[in-house]
């Protein structure tokens, strides 16, 4: 179906893939889309309760994640990083299964706000409500990798409203000061719920903020998901070659309201509205990949067949689990037994987890109820 082997055109020459790379890439950012519009659907059919949307941001979120490594390095996700999960292992069932707050939801087993995706097998980090919290998160995973020395990077994404919180000034301030792995993503669609851009920071750019701890601050074109690549690649390697952070803004786009509790057309002018398809990343993306000869009509075809099976699949998956048990509301809270806490394979740098709620640890695990 999808190109196969060491194809080289020279649209992925020019950012050091290959064509099967780029297939899987937009692949991606189509099955985000795709997902993300089943659930809006779903919701207004009153099959599950919140949508809080990624739908233009995916081309952003898949080029900047795809440099990363997969189940080594770590990513800290905000609420609309459906691509950013999907890029990093997780599947549009893992999505769904939060989404309807199923018992086996791998994000939190029904547990989390829906939109609060996490995924402890592929080192995403479960989200939390008050916005720009990751940040620390994040910068502490760098912190951690680089006393290991394990050579992982991690990296977080949060909107240009968040980024105002002071735990970003703190957690930007201290990674730059220790040159820690980490890159931290501002994802600029424009808005924070209905507050303008103008009315959240003064400059133009967040990027500029970089200076101010001397790091380098990029600004990519959020619908151009190969300039993405390059500017995460390039922050990536300068995080493993142990340069320190590097601030990433990509302007993006929000297609739908702020989520399926808002009405845009209250604060978005018609005309804005109107024009915002044309900046969108799914079919820039597509008609890019075309023009290189990557994405061959018959290649496209397939691909819509198998991401429309695969979000029906997950969808008739999810409905038909059970929904947790309300006696076992208090489990999970605290740490227990819990699967990523096995020593990763790439070892821990000689700093076991023993007595700090790993798995031999069952002290936190002895005041649960079942
Ligand atoms: C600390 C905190 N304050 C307020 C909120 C409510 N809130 C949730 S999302 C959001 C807007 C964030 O805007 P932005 O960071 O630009 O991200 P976007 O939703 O536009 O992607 C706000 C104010 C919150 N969750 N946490
Ligand atoms: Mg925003």
């Amino acid at each position: 179906m999808t190109t196969t082997g060491k194809a080289q055109s020279e649209l992925a020459a020019s950012v050091g893939l290959t064509d099967a790379d780029l297939i899987a890439m937009y692949r991606t950012v189509a099955l985000a889309r795709a997902v993300d519009e089943r659930m809006w659907i779903l919701n207004r059919a009153g099959r599950i309760p919140f949508v809080i949307s990624g739908q233009g941001h995916e081309g952003a979120q898949v080029g900047i994640a795809w440099p990363l490594e997969r189940k080594k390095d770590w990513i800290a996700p905000f609420y609309r990083s459906i691509a950013t999960c999907l890029t990093f292992g997780m599947t549009a069932q893992d999505i769904l299964m939060a989404q309807y707050a199923k018992a086996s939801d791998p994000s939190s087993g029904g547990r989390q706000m829906p939109g609060h995706y996490g995924n402890a097998e592929n080192n995403l980090v479960s989200l939390s409500s008050p916005v720009a919290t990751q940040m620390l998160h994040a910068v502490g995973i760098a912190l951690a990798a680089k006393i290991r020395g394990t050579g992982q990077v991690a990296m977080t994404s949060m909107g240009e409203g968040s980024s105002n919180q002071g735990d970003v000034h703190e957690g930007l301030n201290f990674a730059a000061i220790h040159k820690l792995p980490f890159i931290l993503v501002i994802e600029n669609n424009g808005y924070a719920i209905s507050v303008p851009a103008d009315r959240q920071v003064a400059t133009p750019d967040v990027a500029d903020r970089a200076a101010g701890y001397g790091i380098p601050g990029v600004v990519v074109d959020g619908s151009d998901v190969l300039a993405c690549y390059a500017a995460a690649k390039e922050a990536a390697d300068r995080a493993r070659r142990g340069d320190g952070p590097t601030l990433i803004e990509a302007k993006v786009i929000r297609l739908t309201a702020h989520s399926s509790d808002d009405q845009q057309t209250k604060y978005r002018p018609e005309q804005e509205l109107a024009g915002l398809k044309a900046l969108d990343a799914l079919p820039h993306f597509r008609s890019q990949l075309a023009d290189a000869g990557v994405l061959t009509e018959e290649i496209e075809a397939d691909l819509t067949a198998s991401i429309k099976a695969e979000v029906h699949a997950a969808t008739e998956f999810a409905e038909a689990e059970p929904d947790p048990d309300p006696s076992t509301a208090m489990r999970w809270v605290y740490a227990e037994e819990w699967p990523s806490e096995a020593p990763p394979p790439w070892g821990l740098g000689g700093h076991g987890m023993e007595g700090h709620g790993g798995p031999d640890d069952r002290s936190a695990a002895e005041g649960a109820t079942d």
